[in-house]
């Protein structure tokens, strides 16, 4: 899978990727990350990219044709036209389902913004998917255009070594997970739960499960109406 990111912010993207499983990834060649600086395409030797609004208001706009010129040098460069997603909090929230369709493309454009945002022709000229990442304000698309591609990442056959860790995924959506431990057996004089030292893999199986939905009904009893739930565990949620 190769990701293609404009970004005024280059060096934000490839510390951020070039870390921990990403990295490997990037290392192995199972993951590529293109950054192109954006300022590069200002056309002006002050690398000037944006400009007041017009109408009036506060902030600057970032322009058109430097933007545009960025994502042609992606575009001949893959000799056909890129999925290309702009990082914006006024875009479809991005969530699982999102990220598993995306991680079928074999390449990516992610377009970030600055300031208050992007002349409205470049986008209409390029952009295929408009992506918030949730109801809060961020200074730009950087940070956003990672989350996307870490969450991408992961499903991509071999980024993550682990062989389940897919099928985790298609639950994930609907439960939390269940709470983890590891050694020593008693920390700070909090023991592990003794089920899990029973080695009885049924009733291990059987409380994780328990976990899982009662901590979805405590933080994100949302989740519960999709949740495929026995009839015990919907009187349990309730009582
Ligand atoms: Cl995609 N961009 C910005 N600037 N802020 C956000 C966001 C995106 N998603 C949530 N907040």
């Amino acid at each position: 899978m190769k990701f293609h990111v404009l970004t005024l912010f280059p060096e934000m993207i490839e510390n951020g990727l070039h870390t921990s499983i990403t990295g490997r990834a990037i290392e192995k060649g199972i993951l590529s990350l293109n950054t192109v600086n954006i300022r590069d395409f200002a056309g002006n030797k002050h690398g000037k990219v944006d400009d007041y609004p017009y109408g009036g208001g506060a902030g600057m706009v970032m322009q058109a044709e430097p933007v545009y010129g960025a994502y042609k040098s992606i575009e001949e460069q893959a000799g056909r036209k890129l999925r290309t997603i702009y990082l914006t909090p006024q875009g479809q929230t991005f969530h699982q389902k999102m990220a598993e369709e995306f991680s079928r493309e074999d390449e990516l454009v992610f377009l970030c913004g600055h300031y208050e945002g992007i002349d409205e022709r470049v986008l209409q000229e390029i952009v295929t998917d408009f992506v918030s990442i949730g109801d809060y304000v961020l200074t730009g698309g950087e940070l956003p255009a990672m989350v996307m591609i870490d969450t991408i990442s992961r499903l991509v056959e071999g980024v993550l070594n682990n062989e389940s860790s897919a099928e985790t995924e298609s639950f994930q959506d609907s439960l939390l997970e269940y709470p983890q431990y590891s050694r020593p057996e008693v920390w700070r004089g909090r023991a592990v739960p003794p089920v899990l030292l029973s080695g009885h893999h049924a009733n291990v199986e059987k409380w994780r499960r328990e976990q899982s939905v009662l901590r979805t009904a405590r933080w994100r009893p949302d989740l519960l109406e999709k949740a495929d739930l026995t009839e015990k565990e919907k009187a349990m949620v309730k009582g």
